[in-house]
């Protein structure tokens, strides 16, 4: 195809996916979204893509069931004292509930390949620099950072994106360029199936808490457990991929490799109400020695809500890590004050 023709009608699909959405077929209109985009990326279409992944949700939540959940498994890992490991060819939704209940987290080896991830980084590189040209322009910069809007009264953000940033970040609903490419790279090896399997019932992430990261050596973040302002009463997964190597010259994640049934003890001085003290985590990592896994690009670690877990930096460290925090809940019990987006 000659650069700048394309074979594609954009205007046509994005008209018919709007007449889809209106008759509620909101899974063709993200199909026919998805599709289009997949053979050739174009923002208008990427963020038409997010607004229907987000107004599907009322309708998909109002005909969820709240199945019984989770299922009771042994310990597929047994003996096992740091977080349990599996190839990403190996991995099951069994597998994933086992390892959430008896260890609080697993290691994902090898879920995406180095070309996938390059272009999901390169996509996290143009989106922190037009971020920072809309910043200094006030200007939209499509396609990669185009902060969404929500047209409903009763949701909003809230210091979510300043928040973002402050820790190196950038909310991946506002470049739907590097959501998509993220979004279908978990697709393409299973992980859209994979998730309705481990919750039982459609499965949303929140626009409010899966962010780009571009985390620099000297970051700072203390331990917590995301339960402590996600809420407890809720079914959760996050899927944290490494796009690039991690852990050793890199900032990577320390983790408690345990289960945690509630919230540890929060606060101290100078930190957040909800963050965890150095000293009320070495409690816990005196039991179970904390864990600081060595990440490759493409390794996924998967944890809950009532994971404890920090960003792991130190003074050694020289070099700027790449990742993707992707918080995904049952449609049943989203929490109340996130902002759905419908897988
Ligand atoms: O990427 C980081 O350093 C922190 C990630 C985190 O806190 C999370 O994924 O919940
Ligand atoms: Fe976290």
């Amino acid at each position: 195809m000659n650069a700048g023709i394309s074979a594609l009608d954009f205007a046509g699909i994005l008209r018919q996916s709007d007449e889809l959405a209106t008759a509620g077929s909101w899974d063709e209109a993200i199909k026919l979204l998805s599709d289009s985009n997949r053979r050739e990326e174009h923002p208008d279409v990427e963020k038409r893509l997010m607004e229907v992944r987000h107004r599907a949700f009322a309708d998909i939540a109002a005909r969820a069931t709240v199945p019984d959940w989770p299922k009771s498994l042994p310990d597929y890992f047994p003996g096992e004292t740091s977080i349990p490991e599996i190839p990403a060819s190996e991995l099951t939704a069994d597998i994933i509930t086992s390892a959430i209940a008896h260890h609080g987290s697993l290691m994902v080896r090898g879920l995406l390949d180095q070309h996938v991830a390059q272009g999901i980084r390169d996509a996290i590189d143009h989106t922190f620099n037009s971020a920072a040209i809309v910043r200094r322009l006030r200007t939209q910069v499509p396609p990669w950072y185009l902060p969404f809007s929500l047209h409903r009264e009763d949701q909003k953000f809230g210091a979510e994106r300043s928040y973002a940033r402050r820790g190196g970040g950038v909310l991946a609903i506002d470049a739907p360029r590097a959501l998509f490419r993220h979004m279908e790279a978990l697709s393409a090896v299973g992980f859209d199936r994979l998730l309705e399997d481990y919750f039982g019932e459609r499965v949303a992430l929140s626009a409010k808490k899966t962010t780009l990261r571009r985390t620099e050596p000297g970051a700072l973040g203390g331990w917590h457990q995301d339960g402590s302002f996600l809420g407890t009463d809720i079914r959760s997964l996050n899927i944290w991929t490494a796009l690039s190597p991690c852990g050793v010259d890199a900032p990577g994640l320390e983790i408690i490799p345990c289960r945690l049934n509630s919230l540890v003890k929060m606060g101290g001085p100078d930190i957040f109400d909800w963050a965890v003290s150095n000293e009320t985590a070495a409690r816990y990592g005196a039991s179970y020695s904390i864990a600081r896994p060595v990440f490759e690009t493409g390794d996924a670690l998967l944890f809950d809500e009532m994971t404890l877990h920090r960003t792991g930096v130190n003074d050694s460290m020289t070099k700027t890590r790449y990742a993707i925090e992707m918080w995904c809940f049952a449609a049943s019990t989203y929490p109340q004050e996130q902002i759905p987006i419908c897988w």
